[in-house]
């Protein structure tokens, strides 16, 4: 195991912890922001330190098309190729499949997906994808797993998520580098108790590092969403990270936190700030707003990032949509914001105020109580 995980405070089911990785020492609970070319679009690595992100993700889909892993290993693993010392985290790549690329098709052998260079089928194993994964030499790499809609029903599901349980005996003895990178297993079963309880215990068998809660956040109402979550870290081990992959918004950080999860990955942060919308204590801010266009306070008078103590809202309002500079200004703040969050949580369980953050957190949000 290359990875340590000390439970600093806890308040209920929220844990703070110190998850100590070969690049970095990290605060959970912890927001991950996502990279796809080796890059968080439009910020240097130097702002990424500087708003304080801790672990980032690679799109190990996106880096192995292009350069591809042997190229990235050559030059020393992605750490090196991105500029990038602290820690990262690779997604193993399946699921970007077939979220992006309709012609995904998914056997025992693995997922087999039309190349988006030249058209020719190809096929992600399980072994390859640990072998990629191997040679980018991220922090912690994740199992090849069988990803399907939340809102699909029937016996799919339940294929998805032996294969997942399958993949994983795959994975683990492909991985050349446990001494060095963590390899997370990720529980699979849709909405059904029944299914995600075999897969936990499945997983946990194995006694791998740390676990990712996956299939959520595909258009699941809430109330199933947080009853998945709840499900899963109850039976998850406590003395392992669990990281619930692709959430995403604030409030649902915040709820999944007291739920007993510990990491979070979304690329809704960056993705609304291209879209002029910075992420406030009230909730968002869309600064394509007429009404901004003479505003002179910042995006948020409390944030203390550097967007914030140097540029109006009247400024963004007029690059939003027209120069780079807009979103990367509010990308810059949004991320901020989304740190500064998991510091929150994790300082409030640390010093026992986590009630009190998370009141105050849901008062600013929805001040008239709705
Ligand atoms: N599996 C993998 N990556 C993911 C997810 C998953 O279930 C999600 C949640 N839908 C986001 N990213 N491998
Ligand atoms: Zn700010």
């Amino acid at each position: 195991m290359a990875l340590r995980f000390e439970i600093l405070g806890r308040f209920n089911r929220a844990r703070a912890a110190r998850l100590t990785l070969p690049h970095f020492v990290c605060q959970t609970p912890l927001f991950m922001p996502v990279g796809t070319q080796g890059t968080i679009k439009g910020l240097t690595t130097n702002q990424l330190e500087d708003i304080g992100c801790q672990i980032i993700l690679g799109n190990t889909y996106h880096l192995a098309l292009r350069p591809t892993s042997e190229i990235i290993d050559e030059l020393g693993g992605l750490h090196s190729f991105m500029n990038w010392p602290r820690a990262l985290l690779t997604d193993s790549g399946g699921f970007q499949m077939v979220s992006l690329l309709h012609l995904a098709d998914i056997t025992e052998k693995g997922v087999t997906f039309q190349s988006p260079v030249d058209g020719k089928p190809m096929l992600l194993t399980p072994e390859e994808s640990i072998q990629i994964q191997n040679r980018l030499g991220a922090d912690i790499i994740m199992a090849l797993d069988d990803v399907v809609r939340t809102t699909i029903t029937g016996p799919r599901i339940e294929e998805a998520m032996y294969r997942t349980l399958q993949w994983i005996d795959r994975c683990i003895a492909a991985h050349e580098r446990p001494d060095v990178q963590n390899l997370f297993g990720i529980v699979q079963g849709g909405l059904d108790p029944v299914l995600r309880g075999i897969c936990v215990r499945g997983l946990v068998d194995r006694n791998l590092p740390g676990y990712a809660i996956g299939g959520l956040a595909g258009g699941e109402d809430k109330d199933s969403f947080w009853r998945v979550v709840a499900q899963c870290t109850a039976a998850l081990p406590d003395d392992k990270p669990r990281y619930v992959m692709g959430v995403g918004y604030p409030l649902d950080i915040v709820v999944c936190s007291a739920l007993g999860a510990d990491m979070y990955d979304c690329v809704y942060p960056t993705r609304t700030a291209r879209f002029g919308t910075a992420l406030v204590p009230e909730g968002v801010l869309k600064l394509k707003h007429r009404a901004m266009a003479h505003d002179t306070r910042p995006i948020d008078p409390t944030c203390l990032c550097m967007v914030c103590k140097n540029y109006t809202r009247a400024y963004i309002h007029c690059l939003v949509t027209k120069d780079a500079m807009g979103s990367q200004l509010l990308s810059y703040h949004n991320l901020f914001y989304m740190m500064k969050l998991s510091r929150d949580l994790h300082s409030s369980i640390v010093v026992g105020k986590f009630p009190e953050f998370v009141c105050e957190f849901l008062q600013r949000m929805f001040p008239k109580g709705d």
